[in-house]
C-alpha cells in the first residue's frame, strides 16, 4: 500500500524498524537508522518522491515531463545485455596468485619471477551449456576462467574443469554449441545434453569421444566450484629471457581435494537448490573458508612432443601425469565476493589472446579460433570496443594506448598526439613503442600449402578415450555407464543410439554392453571403423577422482535431522569435532524456529524438513527424541532424507532412539552395513566425523540399484 495521501509533498513511511522520512532533499537526510545518501537521478538532481508518477490532477494522466520517471524506466529497459552464448550462467570472486616456485629459466612473465610475489586475480567459474538463469548441476563441463592482472598487463586462462575439448578444430565449435543447446524448432531441453541433436553430432564427430567419457564421468556433476580442477587446455609456449621456448599445460589443482554428486542427486538438488555451486563459494568465501588452487604446469620441449604418440597441438588429447609430471608454481587464493555480481562478474570479459611477455601460443587450430572468438563476442555482449574501460576488465598496471573515442570511453590519452611517430617529443609525444620491455611473438617458423586440412597425427579418436575409463574405479566406470544410457535413453531416435554404442565398442567392450543392456538394444552394432589402430594404454591413476580422494571432510557439510527432546550433549560434540575438521553442521528440524534440546537448550534450524533435503549435505546424522522419531516416520519429507542418503551412498550416523524412522524407511531392516553408524553418545562423534573423511561409503552402491 502505499503510504502517501494525495495531498502531502513529504511522507514518512515505516519499513521494518526504521522510519523513514521521504524527500527530505540535500545530500543526505536523518531516518531512525542514521544519515542515508539522498536518492538523486543520474544527472545528480534529488529526488522528492519515488512513489508516484507527475500526474495531472489525482486521477488524472501521467505527463511526459516527468524527467525522473522518464530516465528510471528508460534505464531499466535497457538493464540487460546479451548473456554469453556460451558459459552464461558463472559465478565469479576476488583473490590473488602467489608465486611458490619461480619459473624464471622458463619464461621471462613477470608473474612468474619472484617467489612469494602476490599479483591480484579475479576467476569465473560457469556451466557451458545453459542459458543464466539454469541449474548449478546440470551434467555439464565448468568453466574455469582465470585473470592475472600482473605488472607486465593482464593475462587471462580460459580454462574448463576437464583438461579435453570435444572438437579439435574451431571451425567445427558453432555446430557443436548449436547441436548441444536447446533445439531451435521446441527451445528444450535447458542446459542438458541428453537429447538426439547433441547425440547425433556426437556420433558423427569421432575426435568427441575422449571428452564424452569425461563429461559422462563425475567430472560432469562437480560437488563444488571448489572441490574441482581446471585446466589450460591447450599447449601454449613459455619464452625466457634468451628467447628460449618450452611448452607448457596449466593444471589447478584444488587444495580440498576433487568431489562429485551422484547423478539422482544432481537432479534433487537442481530442484532443491539450483543456486547450489554459487551459495556454496559464497559462504565458503564469507565464512573466511578461502577456496585455493595450486597452479602446476607439464613442461616439455620439441623432442618430447615429436615422440608422445598423439599432437600436443590437439586439444581431444592430454598429457598423462604419469608421462609427465605436474610441477607446483604457485597458489591461487579466492577471498573476497563481488560487490556487485553485474558490474564484476557479468561484464568481465575473459579472452584467451590476453597474454603478457613471456607467454605465446601454438598452432593449436582450437586455440588459434578462440583468439578471434573472445574479442569479438565482447564487442556484440558489452556494447562496444571500450570494455576494457570497466575497472574489472582494466588492467592494474600503468596503461597508455593511443586509442581513442567509441561507445562509452572513459580514459581518451591526453594531450595533443595521439599518432606517432610525432615530432612533439617528450611526455608531449605520448607513448611509445619499447623494443627491450615490449611484447615479442616467439619467432617460430611457419611454411607450408595453404588448404584446409587436419593433420593425420590428430587421427586417433579413441585410444585416450579408453585410457580414461580404464583409469576408473569399478564405481567411476559404473557411472560413465550409467550416464551414457540415461543420456541416450532421452534420445529418441534408436539410429542414434546404435551409432554412439558403435563408438563404444572401440572405446571398451564391457562399457558398450552395459549400456546396449540398459538401453535394451536388440543387437549390438558392428563397432564404427576407426581411422587409426586404438592403442592399450597404460591406466594413469591421476584421472580418477576416488583415487585420489581428500581424506579429509573439510569443507565438507553435515545435515543433522533433529527434533524438540533431541540429544544436547551429542548434537555439542558433532559441532565441536566437525569444527575441529573445517567442516560444517547444518540443523534441519521439523519448525524453522529450532528445537529444544532435551537439557532444555534452544537450537536454531537452518531448515525445515521439506527445505532442507539430504542432497544438500555431504553426510547426516539422525538425531531424534523417541517421540520425534515417530513423527518424522510419518512425514515423507523425513523418509525421503533418509532414503536419498542411503541410496547416495552417505555416511549415516543415529541415535537409537531413531530407530522407528529408520525402521520405516526399511533402511535398517533391509541394508545395514558399515556405512550407517550407530551413535551412542557424544564421544562417538569422533569416530564418525574420522569415518566421513571417505565422503561416500562407495560399497554400498552396487546394492541400490536394481535396473
Ligand atoms: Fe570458449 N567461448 N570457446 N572454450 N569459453 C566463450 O566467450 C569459443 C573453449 C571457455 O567466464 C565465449 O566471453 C570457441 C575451450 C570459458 O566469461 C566465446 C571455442 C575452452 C568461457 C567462446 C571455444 C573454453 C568461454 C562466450 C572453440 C576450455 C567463459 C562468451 C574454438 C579451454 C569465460 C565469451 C567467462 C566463453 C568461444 C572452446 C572455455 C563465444 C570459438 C576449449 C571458461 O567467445
Amino acid at each position: 500500500m502505499n503510504a502517501k495521501s494525495a495531498h502531502t509533498d513529504h511522507t514518512t513511511v515505516k519499513l521494518g524498524n526504521e522510519t523513514v522520512q521521504r524527500g527530505a532533499g540535500g545530500e543526505t537526510h536523518q531516518t531512525a537508522g542514521g544519515d542515508v545518501p539522498t536518492l538523486t537521478t543520474q544527472q545528480g538532481v534529488p529526488v522528492s518522491d519515488n512513489q508516484n508518477t507527475l500526474k495531472a490532477g489525482v486521477r488524472g494522466p501521467s505527463l511526459m515531463e516527468d524527467f525522473h520517471f522518464r530516465e528510471k524506466i528508460f534505464h531499466f529497459d535497457h538493464e540487460r545485455i546479451p548473456e554469453r552464448v556460451v558459459h552464461a550462467r558463472g559465478y565469479g570472486a576476488h583473490g590473488f596468485f602467489e608465486l611458490t616456485h619461480s619459473l624464471s629459466n622458463i619464461t621471462s612473465a613477470d608473474v612468474l619471477q619472484r617467489e612469494g610475489e602476490r599479483v591480484p586475480a579475479f576467476v569465473r567459474f560457469s556451466t557451458v551449456t545453459g542459458s543464466k538463469g539454469s541449474t548449478d548441476l546440470a551434467r555439464d563441463a565448468r568453466g574455469f576462467a582465470v585473470k592475472l592482472y600482473t605488472k607486465e598487463g593482464n593475462w587471462d586462462i580460459v580454462g574448463n574443469n576437464i583438461p579435453v575439448f570435444f572438437i579439435q578444430d574451431a571451425v567445427k565449435f558453432p555446430d557443436m554449441v548449436h547441436a548441444v543447446k536447446e533445439e531451435p524448432d521446441r527451445a528444450f531441453p535447458q542446459a542438458q545434453s541428453a537429447h538426439d541433436n547433441f547425440w547425433d553430432f556426437i556420433s558423427l564427430t569421432p575426435e568427441s569421444m575422449n571428452m564424452i567419457m569425461w563429461v559422462m564421468s563425475d567430472r560432469g556433476i562437480p560437488r563444488s566450484f571448489r572441490f574441482m580442477e581446471g585446466f589450460g587446455v591447450h599447449t601454449f609456449r613459455f619464452v625466457n629471457k634468451a628467447g628460449q621456448s618450452t611448452y607448457a599445460k596449466f593444471h589447478w589443482k584444488p587444495k580440498m581435494g576433487l568431489q562429485s554428486v551422484v547423478w539422482n542427486e544432481a537432479v534433487k538438488i537442481s530442484g532443491a537448490d539450483p543456486d547450489f555451486h554459487r551459495r556454496d563459494l559464497w559462504n565458503a568465501i564469507q565464512s573466511g573458508e578461502f577456496p585455493e588452487w595450486e597452479l602446476g604446469v607439464q613442461l616439455f620441449d620439441d623432442e618430447f612432443a615429436d615422440k608422445f604418440d598423439f599432437d600436443i597441438l590437439d586439444a581431444t588429447k592430454l598429457i598423462p601425469e604419469e608421462i609427465l609430471p605436474v610441477q607446483p608454481v604457485g597458489r591461487l587464493v579466492l577471498d573476497r565476493m563481488v560487490d556487485n555480481f553485474f558490474a564484476e562478474t557479468e561484464q568481465v570479459a575473459f579472452c584467451t589472446q590476453n597474454i603478457v611477455p613471456g607467454v605465446d601460443f601454438t598452432n593449436d587450430p582450437l586455440l588459434q579460433g578462440r583468439n578471434f572468438s573472445y574479442l569479438d563476442t565482447q564487442l556484440k555482449r558489452l556494447g562496444g570496443p571500450n570494455f576494457t574501460h570497466i575497472p574489472i576488465n582494466a588492467p592494474k598496471c600503468p596503461f597508455h594506448t593511443l586509442q581513442q573515442d567509441g561507445h562509452m570511453a572513459m580514459h581518451n590519452p591526453k594531450g595533443r598526439a595521439n599518432y606517432e611517430p610525432n615530432s612533439w617529443g617528450g611526455e608531449a609525444g605520448g607513448p611509445r613503442e619499447n623494443p627491450q620491455k615490449g611484447y615479442k611473438t616467439f619467432p617460430s617458423e611457419v611454411s607450408g600449402v595453404k588448404e584446409r586440412v587436419r593433420s593425420e597425427k590428430f587421427a586417433d579418436h579413441y585410444s585416450q578415450a579408453r585410457q580414461f575409463y580404464k583409469s576408473q574405479t569399478d564405481v567411476e566406470q559404473t557411472h560413465v555407464q550409467m550416464a551414457i544410457t540415461f543420456e541416450l535413453s532421452k534420445v529418441e531416435t534408436p539410429a542414434i543410439r546404435g551409432r554412439v554404442v558403435s563408438h563404444l565398442l572401440n572405446i571398451d567392450k564391457d562399457l558398450a554392453k552395459a549400456v546396449a543392456d540398459g538401453l535394451g538394444l536388440e543387437k549390438m552394432p558392428e563397432a564404427a571403423p576407426p581411422a587409426r589402430a586404438v592403442l592399450d594404454l597404460p591406466p594413469s591413476p591421476a584421472l580418477s577422482i576416488l583415487k585420489n580422494g581428500p581424506k579429509s571432510f573439510a569443507g565438507r557439510k553435515i545435515g543433522v535431522l533433529a527434533t524438540n527432546g533431541a540429544d544436547g550433549a551429542l548434537l555439542e560434540a558433532l559441532q565441536t569435532t566437525a569444527k575441529a575438521e573445517g567442516a560444517e553442521v547444518e540443523i534441519i528440524a521439523p519448525q524453522i524456529g529450532g528445537i529444544k534440546t532435551a537439557d532444555g537448550k534452544h537450537i536454531a534450524a537452518a531448515q525445515r524438513v521439506p527445505g532442507g533435503p539430504s542432497v544438500l549435505f555431504d553426510a547426516v546424522v539422525l538425531l531424534p527424541s523417541a517421540e520425534g522419531a515417530k513423527q518424522l516416520a510419518q512425514d515423507a519429507d523425513a523418509r525421503d532424507f533418509v532414503t536419498d542418503a542411503y541410496a547416495h551412498a552417505k555416511f549415516i550416523g543415529y541415535v537409537p532412539a531413531a530407530l522407528p524412522l529408520l525402521k520405516r524407511t526399511g533402511v535398517v531392516d533391509d541394508a545395514v552395513d558399515d556405512g550407517v553408524i550407530p551413535l551412542k553418545a557424544a564421544k562417538d562423534a569422533e569416530e564418525f566425523i574420522k569415518s566421513c573423511r571417505a565422503l561416500r561409503f562407495w560399497q554400498r552402491e552396487a546394492g541400490v540399484h536394481a535396473v
